[in-house]
């Protein structure tokens, strides 16, 4: 049985853009990349001091278990090059699971839905636009519903190619 998962993945080390695609493909070895939405420039939030980042989502089916999808999200991104020097710090890649299915998860490894989902911007404005009636199974508010929601202040601009 597949499950439906939506992905962030953010980048601002190096060629932020190739990291991106080069774990888009990446994660087609996990399972199978449905939909991805445009890359956004972003300003960094809760640690501020570093480079913008580019982010975008990923729409994303796996027959994979939480717990075997977490673990192989970590290879992949330790395959990138990811260091772990400082929280929330510069990196080559990150990929959130934002949504398992409508499913709530509380493992060591792994909380779904991200508890920072609704409060970012960076992550709302990329996944409105792949998924704006995906439903968030704790607050019960659609994508969509929930960016509309965000507070002005986080700066994200879509790259338009
Ligand atoms: N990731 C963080 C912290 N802050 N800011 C932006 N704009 N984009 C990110 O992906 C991001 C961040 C921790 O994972
Ligand atoms: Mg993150
Ligand atoms: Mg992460």
């Amino acid at each position: 049985m597949h499950k439906l998962v939506y992905l962030s993945l953010g980048s601002n080390i190096g060629d932020r853009e190739a990291n991106l695609r080069t774990a888009i493909s990446k994660l087609g070895e996990i399972g199978n990349v449905v939909a991805v939405s445009s890359f956004y420039e972003t300003e960094p939030v809760e640690l501020t001091a570093q480079p913008w980042f580019l982010n975008c989502a990923v729409k994303f089916e796996t027959e994979k278990m939480p717990r075997q999808l977490i673990s192989a999200i970590l290879n992949l991104e330790q395959s990138m090059g990811r260091q772990r020097k400082q929280k929330k710090g510069p990196r080559t890649i990150d990929i959130d699971v934002l949504l398992f299915g409508s499913s709530i998860i509380e493992i060591p490894s792994l909380t779904v839905p991200h508890p920072r989902l609704h409060e970012r911007r960076f992550v709302l404005e990329p996944l409105t636009e792949i998924a704006p009636e995906a439903r968030h199974p704790v607050f019960k508010r659609t994508v969509r519903q929930l960016r509309d929601a965000l507070l002005p202040g986080q700066t994200v601009k879509k790259v338009v190619k």
